[in-house]
C-alpha cells in the first residue's frame, strides 16, 4: 500500500501500520490505507518546506495558480460519481447527499481560481510626491490543514482551495475515519500539474499524525475543522512558534420560531435543520426555540415527523438519513441523551437505536426529540452531533434573544418570523457567525463562514478565506532618495 503523498511521490507509512476502513452503514470493509504517525508528519512538513522556500509554486503568478484551480475543478466533475460513492462509503451518508458535496467542493476550487485571477495590488496614496506605495500579498507559507469526518472532500476544498490560491505549500491530515476522497484529490492535484511537495498527505490519527503538524516549527499556519477541545488543544500547540490558527469548531446552533411563522415551512426546516446527515453538521439547528403560544402544537407536529423519518444506508433511496460515523460516537450521543433525561428533559421520540434488523449493523440512532429544556442543562451546553433536538420556549423577542446567545458557541442559526423588521431586528442581535431569516443552511462559496465565540477563529469561503492564507506586504519606494541630513 502506498496512501501517503509526501513530495510528489505515493508512499507507505514508515512503521509500516495500516488501518481497516469501514463502512459505518453495514461494517462492509471499504479499504486498508496506510496509518502514519511522527516521523510520517515531519517527513511530509519538511517536504512541504522545501517546496516552499525553494519551489517554483509560491512564486507562480496568481493567474496560472487560478487556471490550475480551475482544471482541478473540471476534474471533480469529472470524477464526481466515483468521488461521491467513496465520500458515502467512508461516511455512510445518503449517494445523493454526497454527490451535492461534490458539486459544492469543485464550485469551491472554480470560485477561489476565479478568484485569485482576478486580483490587483492595492496602490496606496502616500500623500507624498517622492514616494509610492503598494500593498500586496504573499503565501503564509506550510499550512497544516487538519478535516474532520462530516464533510470529509468539502472541509477539505474549504482550505485547499484558497491555500493553494494563495500560493502555499500544506500537509492535509484528513480525520482518520474517512481518508478515501482525500487520497483521490491528491491524485486530481497531480494530474492537474501540481509541482511535487506543494500538497502532501498524512493519514492517521489525530493525536499521532495530526499532533505533530501543530507544534512543528516549519508549519507557518495550521488551519482545523473538528471538535472544540482538540481545538483548544491545536491553539495551544501552535503558540509555541506563534503559528496562524483558523479553526471551526462546531457549535450548538439556535433555531427560533416566532408564533407568526409559517407553520408548515417553519417544521419542515426544523427537521432538516438538525436531523441532515444524522445531526453530524457543524451548523445543526439542534436547538429549537420556539414562543409560547406555538410551542404545543408546533412540538407535536416535528414530532409526529420526526417518528417517520426513513433510515437507511448511502444506497438506500428512500431512506432520509443514515448512521452516525462509529460506534464511540453513538456512545457518546447515547450519553448525551441519559444525561439530558436525568436533568428532567422530556423524551418525545427517539432516545435508542432502531430494532429494525436491517439496521443492526451499523452505527444507527433514532431521530430524537428532548422538549421542556432550560437553561444550565448540559445537553444545552455541549454539541450532541447526532440526531437530537432540544427545545426551549421563549415569551418575548428579548428572551428569544437572550436564550440564543446563552452558549459558549457561536456558528450559526436561524430566525423565523412573518414579521420582516423582528426577523431582521433579532438577527442583528444573534452573536453568531451566519444568519439565516425564513431559511436553514444555505451557505455560499462567495460568503464567508465562521464563528464567533468559542465557534472559532478566522473565516472560511469568500474573500475572507483567502485572506487567511495570506500575508499583506506593504511595499514603499522612495522615488527621489537623498539625504535627509537630520544627523549631518
Ligand atoms: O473530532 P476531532 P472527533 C465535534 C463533534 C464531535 C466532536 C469529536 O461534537 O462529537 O467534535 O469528534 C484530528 N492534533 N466535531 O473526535 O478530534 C482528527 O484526527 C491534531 C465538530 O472526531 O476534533 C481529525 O482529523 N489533530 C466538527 C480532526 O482532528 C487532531 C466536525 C477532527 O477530529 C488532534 C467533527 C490533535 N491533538 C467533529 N486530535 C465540525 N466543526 O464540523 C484529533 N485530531
Amino acid at each position: 500500500m502506498t496512501d501517503l503523498f509526501i513530495g510528489g511521490q505515493w508512499t507507505e507509512a514508515i512503521d509500516q501500520r495500516t488501518r481497516e476502513i469501514r463502512c459505518p452503514a453495514d461494517g462492509t470493509l471499504v479499504a486498508v490505507v496506510d496509518e502514519g504517525g511522527a516521523k510520517d508528519a515531519a517527513e511530509a512538513v519538511a517536504a512541504a518546506r522545501q517546496a516552499f522556500d525553494q519551489g517554483p509554486w509560491p512564486r507562480t503568478p496568481a493567474a496560472t495558480r487560478g487556471d490550475l484551480l480551475l482544471r482541478v475543478a473540471d476534474l471533480l466533475e469529472r470524477d464526481r460519481a466515483e468521488l461521491a460513492r467513496a465520500e458515502s462509503l467512508d461516511t455512510g451518508k445518503r449517494l445523493a447527499e454526497s454527490e451535492l458535496d461534490i458539486d459544492d467542493v469543485a464550485a469551491c476550487f472554480r470560485y477561489y481560481g476565479r478568484l485569485v485571477r482576478t486580483e490587483v495590488d492595492r496602490e496606496v496614496d502616500t500623500g507624498l510626491e517622492h514616494a509610492v506605495s503598494r500593498v500586496v500579498h504573499e503565501p503564509v507559507g506550510v499550512c497544516a490543514l487538519i478535516t474532520p469526518w462530516n464533510y470529509p472532500l468539502l472541509q477539505t476544498s474549504w482550505k485547499v482551495a484558497p491555500a493553494l490560491a494563495a500560493g502555499n505549500t500544506f500537509v492535509l491530515k484528513p480525520s482518520e475515519l474517512t481518508p478515501s476522497t482525500a487520497i483521490a484529490l491528491m491524485r486530481l492535484l497531480a494530474e492537474a500539474g501540481l509541482p511535487g511537495g506543494v500538497a502532501n498527505l498524512v493519514l492517521g490519527p489525530g493525536a499521532e499524525a495530526g499532533a505533530p503538524l501543530t507544534d512543528n516549527p516549519d508549519v507557518d499556519m495550521v488551519s482545523f475543522t473538528g471538535g472544540l477541545r482538540t481545538g483548544r488543544r491545536i491553539m495551544a500547540a501552535a503558540s509555541g512558534t506563534v503559528k496562524r490558527t483558523s479553526l471551526e469548531l462546531g457549535g450548538k446552533n439556535p433555531n427560533v420560531v416566532f408564533a407568526d411563522a409559517d407553520f408548515e415551512t417553519a417544521v419542515d426546516y426544523a427537521l432538516t435543520a438538525v436531523f441532515l446527515h444524522s445531526g453530524q453538521v457543524c451548523s445543526a439547528g439542534a436547538r429549537l426555540l420556539v414562543e409560547d403560544s406555538l410551542h404545543d402544537a408546533f412540538v407535536d407536529e416535528v414530532v409526529r415527523r420526526a417518528r417517520g423519518i426513513r433510515l437507511g444506508g448511502p444506497f438506500d433511496e428512500r431512506a432520509r438519513t443514515g448512521p452516525l460515523i462509529s460506534a464511540a460516537h453513538r456512545s457518546k450521543v447515547e450519553a448525551y441523551v441519559a444525561a439530558g433525561i436525568a436533568e428532567g428533559a422530556r423524551l418525545r421520540c427517539g432516545g435508542t437505536r432502531p430494532d429494525d434488523p436491517a439496521l443492526r449493523d451499523g452505527f444507527y440512532y433514532l431521530p430524537t426529540v428532548l422538549d421542556e429544556c432550560h437553561s444550565g442543562m448540559s445537553v444545552l451546553a455541549d454539541e450532541s452531533f447526532g440526531p437530537v433536538l432540544t427545545v426551549e420556549r421563549f415569551a418575548s423577542e428579548d428572551e428569544a434573544v437572550r436564550l440564543a446567545n446563552d452558549t459558549i458557541y457561536g456558528l450559526a442559526g436561524a430566525v423565523w418570523s412573518g414579521d420582516e423588521g423582528r426577523a431582521q431586528r433579532v438577527a442583528s442581535r444573534l452573536r453568531l457567525g451566519t444568519v439565516w431569516i425564513n431559511d436553514y443552511h444555505p451557505y455560499l462559496p462567495q460568503a464567508e463562514w465562521g464563528g464567533f465565540k468559542q465557534s472559532g477563529t478566522g473565516r472560511e469561503l469568500g474573500p475572507s478565506g483567502l485572506a487567511e492564507y495570506r500575508e499583506a506586504k506593504h511595499i514603499w519606494r522612495n522615488t527621489r532618495p537623498r539625504p535627509q541630513g537630520w544627523f549631518a
